[in-house]
């Protein structure tokens, strides 16, 4: 039950595991626990009607729609989603179509990051019957280096701190929440890179302009497509770092798409009203552990990637699973029959085994990310060599098998092990 909508309700102070952040990945840490039983109270600190609506990824791998199905969190995602069974990249002014299903028998699912989180808090909240509490304040994660770790808060209504006892944190909140810096300095290290380049991230109120996810590889700089919904396409251009989005008007943002996927009868794009128009400064950051005594990080707060290769939600529901997965088998021995069997990524590898497991997926998925960036920035780096050796590897995926087995594999994070 919600406390927020009966404010006269004190609010449990006390839960096996309290997870902080109502992303893909604490949602789906708090589903696996409601349906095995444990009580679990989660914290977010924007409002449901907020976190519902923030458009973010739209690729989800096929391993991790079926981990949501076996844990009773894909149905709406099964009948929605769109299936892409192929990318296309553009370059020499001609298009190349990548067919990944006629590779490798699997797909990518396109459905809206937030249609995902709305299912999921559905799910826990009306069906579970899950604590969540919206828009707290203030959250600070306490003594997570002992046996008795709390969570404490500022509850919206009342003004109120608040502090809920549990026997497990799962930091949750994302690349700039709170979580991560309560891990002691000398326990951990921060792995970061920077590109050194800028995407602009578009939305815009447009159908798609091809079928499939568009890799536009040009010397004035990259840029990309990738389909929604019917309605809404999101759209990438490469661009200086720390560039100002209103430098960018709604002309040259459609002359730039314009000239960089163009390709040898290609249909034309299919323009609309630019509905966001953020900056990124692409980088990544991986947090090596992601756990400290009572603390286990999942998602973003451990590990950022840059949406190079639309990877970093499928990291956070890979290390939801394993974490849920883990924290059920601690706390409720018994009810483990619950996930017997079910694909959990990458194996059993319980509360002990967890940072390892989920950092094998994490680096690889990195590391697929550096090769896919030297590729789709390659041409507009000014040298001709970096330019040269780009449209070596380009050509390769399509003159090689081999070369385009592997690609499909790690595009679709379909190894059978990592
Ligand atoms: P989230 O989604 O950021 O959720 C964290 C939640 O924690 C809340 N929060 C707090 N709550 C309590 N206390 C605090 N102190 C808190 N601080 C923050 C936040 O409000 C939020 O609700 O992290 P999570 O769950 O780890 O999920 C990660 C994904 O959201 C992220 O990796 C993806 O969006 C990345 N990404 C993509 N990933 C893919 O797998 N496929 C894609 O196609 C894809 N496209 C994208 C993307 C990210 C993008 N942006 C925004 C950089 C496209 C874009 C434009």
């Amino acid at each position: 039950m919600n406390p927020l909508e009966h404010p006269n309700t004190p609010a449990p102070q006390r839960a096996s595991v309290v997870v902080v952040g109502a992303g893909p990945a604490g949602l789906t840490v708090g589903n696996i626990l409601r349906r095995a039983g444990v009580d679990c109270v989660v914290l977010e600190t924007e409002t449901r009607e907020f976190i519902e609506r923030r458009p973010r990824a739209g690729v989800i791998e096929e391993w991790a729609v079926r981990a949501l199905e076996q844990r009773g969190l894909a149905e709406n995602l099964l009948r929605k989603a769109q299936r892409h069974t192929a990318c296309e990249f553009r370059f020499d002014g001609r298009q190349h179509r990548f067919s990944y299903q006629e590779l490798t028998g699997r797909h990518h699912f396109v459905y809206p990051q937030h249609l995902l989180v709305t299912d999921l808090v559905r799910e826990y909240t009306d069906v579970r019957d899950g604590d969540i509490r919206f828009g707290v304040r203030d959250v600070q994660v306490h003594n997570v280096d002992t046996g008795r770790p709390s969570v404490s808060y500022t509850c919206p209504q009342s003004g109120q701190r608040q502090v809920v006892h549990c026997d497990f944190v799962a930091g949750c909140d994302g690349a700039r929440g709170v979580t991560r810096r309560v891990l002691p300095p000398e326990q951990y290290r921060v792995a970061r890179h920077d590109y050194g380049i800028g995407w602009l991230s578009l939305l815009a109120e447009a159908p798609p302009s091809a079928d499939c996810v568009l890799f536009g590889v040009h010397e004035d700089g990259f840029a990309g497509q990738m389909p929604r919904s019917p309605e809404v396409t999101r759209y990438y251009l490469q661009c200086p770092p720390g560039d100002d989005p209103a430098n960018w008007s709604h002309e040259r943002v459609w002359a730039e798409l314009r000239r960089r996927l163009a390709a040898a009868g290609a249909p034309e794009l299919v323009e609309g009203r630019l509905i966001e128009k953020r900056m990124l400064d692409m980088h990544d950051y991986v947090v090596e552990p992601m756990a400290s005594g009572r603390l286990f990080l999942a998602g973003d707060a451990a590990h950022l990637v840059a949406p190079i290769a639309a990877k970093g939600m499928n990291l956070a529901l890979h290390d939801a699973f394993l974490l849920g997965d883990a924290l059920v088998a601690h706390l409720m021995p018994d009810a483990c029959g619950d996930t017997a069997g079910s694909d959990r990524g990458d194996g059993d590898s319980g509360l002990e085994g967890y940072s390892e497991a989920c950092l094998r997926r994490v680096w690889d998925y990195q590391e697929f990310s550096q090769w896919l960036s030297d590729v789709y920035h390659g041409q507009a780096a000014g040298e001709p060599y970096r330019a040269g050796t780009t449209l070596a590897r380009l050509r390769r995926l399509f003159t090689s098998p081999l070369a385009a087995a592997a690609f499909a594999e790690q595009y679709l994070g379909a190894a059978e092990r990592y």
